[in-house]
């Protein structure tokens, strides 16, 4: 690990409080002159650290920055985010990550952004991901289930990512099927699940889960300013985007182990914001409108057109009907 990710790694550990240069020497193994050294590449990275007459430098709690130094403390996992990649800024980490699967990246290997210049969703719609604002990770998985049963993956993502903000910020979150989370009626998080067939065995090579999270945003653009939020404009605080993303890969890593159990499903349906409601479901350019009856074990939507016909749905974009 080079010298300044080591010092980096004793400032995350003890944010917000003083440790002397001696202190962080012994530590890392490193002259005081290193220490004073790797501070000063880290402060020009843009890190605020402040040196303190007596005490010791100081990294303060507001910093925000996402290091592998400031997120991995705060894992409780054995393979999510064993291996993260960081960019300070990228097109897209799905992009990015499907590459490295490609490569044969192991399951868990995480990519994240501070900023994304081509972030996107699903069939082309771009993800709007302004720099040092929001949550830009994508998480290879390779779990062993067939291609009957790969809905479940973005379902579990789903469940997961609603569970590790409610945990970290107490916000409500609900799902809309199938893979938006809601505070109240607006848009705080995107998932975006690409998956990999392996034809001749039948079964998923991989799936790359793409997860945006608006987390410190005031504003949005006007095509989104109705109906997109953030964590800061839900709850008037900060929080700290690295805990979130080690409590995310967190929460996906039991989801995972739980996604062939029965009661996995309840817990996405019980997060659910369209069972029971009228929808407009918009597929290939066609809108339809229908009642949602429900979600099955293999994470489909049941709904009941107008006709009275009833279906299983795979994919499709949802949305409220007008008066609902
Ligand atoms: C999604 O698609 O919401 C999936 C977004 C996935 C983003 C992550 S970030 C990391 C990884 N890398 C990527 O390139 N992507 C993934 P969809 O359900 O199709 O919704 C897209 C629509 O949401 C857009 O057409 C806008 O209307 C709206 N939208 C765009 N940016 C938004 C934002 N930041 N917050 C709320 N709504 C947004």
């Amino acid at each position: 690990m080079p010298l300044k990710d080591r010092v980096l790694a004793v400032l995350e550990e003890n944010k917000g409080k003083s440790v002397s240069g001696s202190e962080i020497a012994k530590n890392v193994g490193l002259t005081r002159s290193a220490v004073w050294k790797a501070v000063k590449v880290l402060r020009e990275e843009g890190y605020s650290i402040c040196a303190v007459t007596n005490k010791g430098y100081c990294l303060s709690e507001e910093n925000d920055f996402l290091s592998e130094q400031s997120i991995i403390p705060a894992l409780r996992t054995k393979y999510l985010g064993r291996n993260i990649d960081i960019f300070k800024s990228i097109d897209s980490t799905n992009n990015f990550a499907k590459s490295l699967a490609q490569l044969g990246a192991e399951h868990g290997t995480t990519v994240i952004a501070e900023v994304q210049t081509q972030g996107r969703g699903r069939m082309g719609r771009p993800y709007y991901s302004p720099l040092g604002m929001g949550i830009y990770m994508s998480v290879i998985l390779r779990p062993r289930l067939s291609v009957e049963h790969s809905l479940l993956i973005t379902s579990c993502v789903a469940v997961a990512v609603a569970e590790a903000i409610e945990n970290v910020t107490g916000i409500d979150c609900k799902i809309k099927w199938v893979n938006d989370i809601f505070a109240g009626n607006k848009k705080l998080c995107g998932i975006l699940t690409e998956a990999s067939v392996n034809v001749e065995q039948g079964g998923l090579e991989y799936a790359v889960a793409g997860i945006g999270v608006n987390v410190q945003n005031v504003t949005f653009p006007k095509n989104i300013s109705d109906t997109a939020t953030s964590i800061f404009m839900e709850t008037k605080e900060n929080v700290s985007r690295s805990q979130l993303i080690a409590e995310i890969l967190n929460c996906l890593e039991d989801k995972l182990e739980a996604v062939n159990e029965p009661s996995f499903i309840d817990e996405y349906r019980k997060r659910s914001n369209i069972i029971g409601k009228r929808i407009e479901v918009t597929h290939n350019d066609k809108t339809t409108s229908m009642t949602c009856l429900g979600i099955d074990e293999l994470g489909k939507l049941l709904v009941r057109l107008d006709s009275g016909e009833e279906k299983a749905l795979t994919s499709g974009s949802i949305q409220l009907a007008g008066n609902e």
